[in-house]
């Protein structure tokens, strides 16, 4: 019988030769699956200003512009892992409460008087403020103020659905119910302290709001101390501050520093990442495509691809990825350039790959 007969002759058995598809299954190394694309910030604000003529957000229930990777059309992914959006809320505006199994990570990008209140607890939220909704709390989210607000969401929608373990449910109440004062969790976590008898230390992080006053103090801090890491610049992890791990299991976020000046060296991770400059300009060199990224410009830095940053002027950058997940699974990876010889900290000229 010849091998076609046969997988035709399996077939009907719900069976496949497996030598046929191994090398699939089992890749030599990670394929490319996203596009490196960007996202230029006026784009961004143009088509938002348009949304809000179209919908409301309690229509909506969120006024959110997909960003999908068009290697992932009609997927809403942004990476095989990834969920990217843009979400935006007019002064008095209501996005009702709801949950969802699907984690959320946020950079507020633009506007003051923005609000979102997670698990009874309200949040006043600053451009280059990070915050979270874990798994399943309720949340909904508001504009106090006289400006609009709009800020980048992630969440893990892809892993959620890959595992079909998602459910979701609406709160009765379109706002919730406030059961704690403003500050409270920032008071009891944010402090380098922890009420003792506390019960937190599961995945749930119990500190959700990151001001970015206090991450670029810490940036700061780190640039004026440490050399930079040739790659990377210098660059911080948020942690859920009971167990040191991202306060999202499944996605962690990061806040980095480029001095003016860097020249980075070219390399690669596993995770794919994506990135939004909260402060400056970089260049970016992704796979085949080369970019200065500026202010609340959103970027795909696809897993494995080769990349590598340079900064005239100091510039500060937010990402976020799938590298938690990967570490617990022991799959995470990362390769220098290996033509790149140089030590950290110095200044040296890039040799792209
Ligand atoms: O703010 O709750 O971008 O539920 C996508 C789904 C944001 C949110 C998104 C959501 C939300």
């Amino acid at each position: 019988m010849s091998n076609n007969a046969f997988r035709d002759h399996i077939a009907h058995d719900n069976m496949t030769p497996l030598w046929e598809v191994l090398r699939g299954l089992t890749p030599r190394e990670p394929k490319q699956t996203a596009d490196p694309v960007i996202w230029r910030a006026e784009t961004i604000r143009q088509n938002m200003k348009m949304a809000c003529e179209v919908i409301s957000a309690e229509d909506a229930e969120r006024r959110v512009l997909v960003l999908e990777n068009p290697k992932f059309q009609g997927k809403s992914q942004i990476t095989s892992s990834l969920y990217a959006g843009i979400q935006m809320i007019l002064p008095g505006e209501v996005a009702p409460s709801h949950r969802h199994t699907a984690s959320a990570l946020r950079l507020i990008l633009s506007g003051q008087g923005g609000f979102t209140t997670v698990h009874g607890e309200k949040v006043l939220m600053n451009p280059g403020d990070f915050v979270i909704t874990p798994t399943n709390v309720f949340h909904d989210h508001g504009a106090q103020g006289t400006e609009p607000v709009m800020w980048l969401d992630g969440l893990d929608v892809p892993v959620v659905q890959m595992l079909n373990a998602g459910f979701s449910a609406d709160d009765p109440n379109l706002r919730q119910v406030l059961t704690r004062p403003t500050g409270d969790s920032n008071a009891r976590f944010a402090a380098g302290l922890r009420p003792v008898g506390d019960t937190h230390g599961g995945p749930v992080s119990p500190l959700f709001h990151y001001p970015y006053s206090r991450t670029r103090a810490a940036l700061e801090q780190l640039s004026l101390v440490d050399e930079w890491d040739a790659c990377n610049g210098f660059k911080l992890m948020f942690t859920n501050p009971t167990n040191g791990l991202s306060p999202i299991r499944s996605m962690g976020a990061f806040m980095q520093m480029f001095p003016a000046g860097f020249k980075g060296t070219s390399f690669r991770e596993t995770d794919g990442a994506v990135c939004c400059v909260v402060e400056g300009s970089l260049r970016v060199q992704v796979g085949d495509q080369t970019w200065t990224a500026c202010k609340d410009d959103v970027f795909v830095l696809p897993g494995w691809a080769w990349r590598c940053f340079e900064a005239d002027e100091q510039c500060v950058l937010f990402s976020f990825s799938d590298r938690p997940l990967q570490e617990h699974l022991g799959f995470w990876r990362s390769e220098i350039n290996p033509s790149a010889t140089t030590t950290p900290g110095e200044n040296h000229e890039n040799l792209s790959v």
